[in-house]
Formats: structure tokens, sequence, C-alpha cells
């Protein structure tokens, strides 16, 4: 009902709109449309309160909030069930945690800041307040495992496109997760999955994407390596916005994919990737390989032409060298 009360005022947006016709138009009382205006003030709107004009909306919060997401989104499953908090430990525990009780594809998990935001290996993720896109997305795709760590692969290139189209910016893919933009990453990706025998049960895919972070959020020994679209087009951007852009791109491969596997996701990935033909050195917990980087395989894995013979990799660290 909070939704259907902000619904309308967003159409009304700047002008009065009266509490009696609110609560006819929404079969409520007065008592109750104030209730909910006092609830969407407190979360940040903007609502001006007049006696006897009613209720004008101003100004709305720049959150992440599933109401706003929802507004003008185009897809039919990814994001049409938002969980949105604050402040949370990492948006992928909590998918993880959701999955398990049996949420539904397409759930998303987003977050104002991560407490212990996480990349791979247990390394920390920065995830300051308010300032970056951190989210994670339920998917329940019926493929054997070997094929999920095609889905970091998707999201990837789901990623590149959205800022591409968004913000004009060049993203390119370093394989396997990370997104670059001049040579400082800008996302990076973490998936994980559960499968029952050799089927995916669910994966989630993790998402940090670093929006609006100005120099001094990034911890100085990241300060070389990473950076922000804000940074790069200097001006801040709508978050909410790019968010309904990401959604979009991804339902579209990830339809694309359930339908054709993975094949053509893979020829937009080498499009876009920054990684293919270079010398590369790839860190295995166990080894480090160098060598030329030469393709992707068809289940996202890379293959590089190392002095030991050829070899594919489906995790590890890549340095371009
Ligand atoms: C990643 O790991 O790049 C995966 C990051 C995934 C984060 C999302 S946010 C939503 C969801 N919930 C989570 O808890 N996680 C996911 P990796 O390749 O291991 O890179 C981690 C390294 O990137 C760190 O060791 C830092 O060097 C660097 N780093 C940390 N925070 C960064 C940031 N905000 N921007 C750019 N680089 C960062």
């Amino acid at each position: 009902m909070k939704e259907a009360v902000l619904e309308i005022l967003r159409h009304h947006r700047g002008t009065f709109i009266s509490g009696q016709e609110l609560s006819e138009r929404l079969g409520i009382t007065r008592t109750a449309v104030w209730k909910h205006i006092k609830t969407l003030q407190q979360e940040g709107y903007r609502i001006e309160a007049q006696p006897r004009r009613g209720y004008c909306l101003q100004e709305v919060p720049d959150f992440l909030y599933p109401e706003e997401l929802r507004a003008g989104l185009s897809t039919s499953c990814i994001g049409r069930n938002i969980v949105h908090y604050h402040e949370v430990g990492s948006t992928n525990t909590v998918a993880k945690q959701l999955a398990e009780r049996g949420e539904r594809e397409g759930t998303v998990v987003i977050a104002e800041k991560q407490t212990e935001g996480r990349g791979r290996l247990g390394r920390r993720w920065e995830s300051p307040y308010g300032k970056g896109i951190w989210l994670s997305i339920i998917l329940r795709p019926r493929v054997a495992t070997d094929a999920a760590p095609s889905i970091t692969l998707l999201a990837a290139v789901a990623v590149a496109k959205a800022i591409k189209n968004f913000c004009g910016l060049e993203a390119l893919i370093k394989w396997p997760n990370d997104i670059l933009v001049r040579g400082k990453k800008v996302c990076g990706i973490l998936t994980e999955m559960k499968a029952d025998m050799d089927v995916v049960e669910y994966v989630v895919v993790g998402i940090g994407l670093n929006a609006n972070l100005e120099v001094q959020d990034f911890p100085e020994e990241i300060r070389d390596k990473a950076t922000s679209l804000r940074i790069l087009l200097n001006k801040k951007i709508s978050r909410v916005n790019l968010v309904r852009k990401l959604f979009g791109e991804f339902e579209s491969l990830y339809n694309l994919f359930r339908e054709h596997g993975f094949s053509p996701i893979r020829s937009m990935w080498k499009e876009m990737n920054t990684t293919l033909g270079q010398q590369v050195q790839v860190n295995t917990l166990t080894s480090v390989y160098s060598g030329l980087a030469v393709d992707i395989t068809e289940d996202g894995g890379l293959v590089v032409e190392t002095k030991e013979g050829t070899k594919v990799f489906y995790g590890g660290e890549v340095s371009l060298r």
C-alpha cells in the first residue's frame, strides 16, 4: 500500500493531491494515508504536507529502494523482487540464505553498505554507504555444475554492456571477474553456487560496481588500481537508472543463455575482453603459470599456451604482463 501511495504521488510529482483523494483512490482511511506518508518521509522522501491542499512529492532519496528500482523496470524476472538493506554484512551471504529457503529466481538483494563485502578467496570488497551498487542475484539455471563458471562471464558481459550503454565508457572484461575502464577496476563479480549431485541448485551472482565513489572512498592501497564511474565521468550518476539498465542487460543475456547456451555470450565476451592475446600470469592456489592467453572454452575456462603446453584454467588470479 505504501508503494501505491508513492505511485500516485510520483504521478502528481510537484503538485498537491489531497488526503481525501488518496484515501478514496486506494480505499484506505485518511489516517492510513497519513501513516504511509510518515513512513515515506522517514525513508527520505521529501513530501510536503499542507492543510487542505494535501501532499506533494518534491524529492526522492538517492537510495536503491525497491519502489524506485521497480518504477519503470522492464524486466519480467531479474529484479522483480528486491530486498533492500541500508547496511548488511554481505549481500551474497543473505542471498544464499534466501536461496536455501527456496527464494525464487531473479530475486535481488541490494545494500547501500556492506560491512563484510567479500571478494574471492575471502578477500575484502570495499562497499561504502550510498556510493556503490552492491547487489546479489539469485538464479536457478537448469544446468550441470560445469556450466556455472560461464555465469560469471555472462554477468561480466551484462555489466560491461550496462556501463557502455549508460555511461558511454568503454568497459573491458579481465578474465574471469573484473571489469576495467581505462585499465582500472570498476567492478568485481563473485559467483557462488550450490549443487545437488552434478546439477546446479542455485547460483548467487554478486556484483560490486563502483558507481559514485570518490578517490578518498577507496583505501590508499587500492587507489592506483580501482576507480569509479563518477571519477571517470567527473559527475555523479543515477544509481537507480544504472541498476535498472543492468537488470535489463542481465535478463536479455540470461534468456539467451537459457535458450542457446553459452556460445552466443562467449562471442560477446570475446569482443569485450582485455585478456586474450596478452601475456598473462595465472596464479592458482598451488602454482603460477605464465603464457599467452589464446581463447576461452565453451564452458568459460581460460586457455593459455604455457611452456608446459596448453592449459585451461577455471579459477585463479590473472595478471596481465
Ligand atoms: C572480486 O573479488 O572482484 C569480487 C567482488 C564482488 C563484490 C560483490 S558486492 C555484492 C556481493 N556481496 C559480496 O559480499 N560480494 C559481492 P576479487 O577478484 O577477489 O577482488 C578483490 C580485490 O579487489 C581486493 O583484494 C582489493 O584489492 C580490490 N578491491 C576491494 N574493494 C574494491 C572496490 N570497491 N573496487 C575495486 N577494487 C576493490
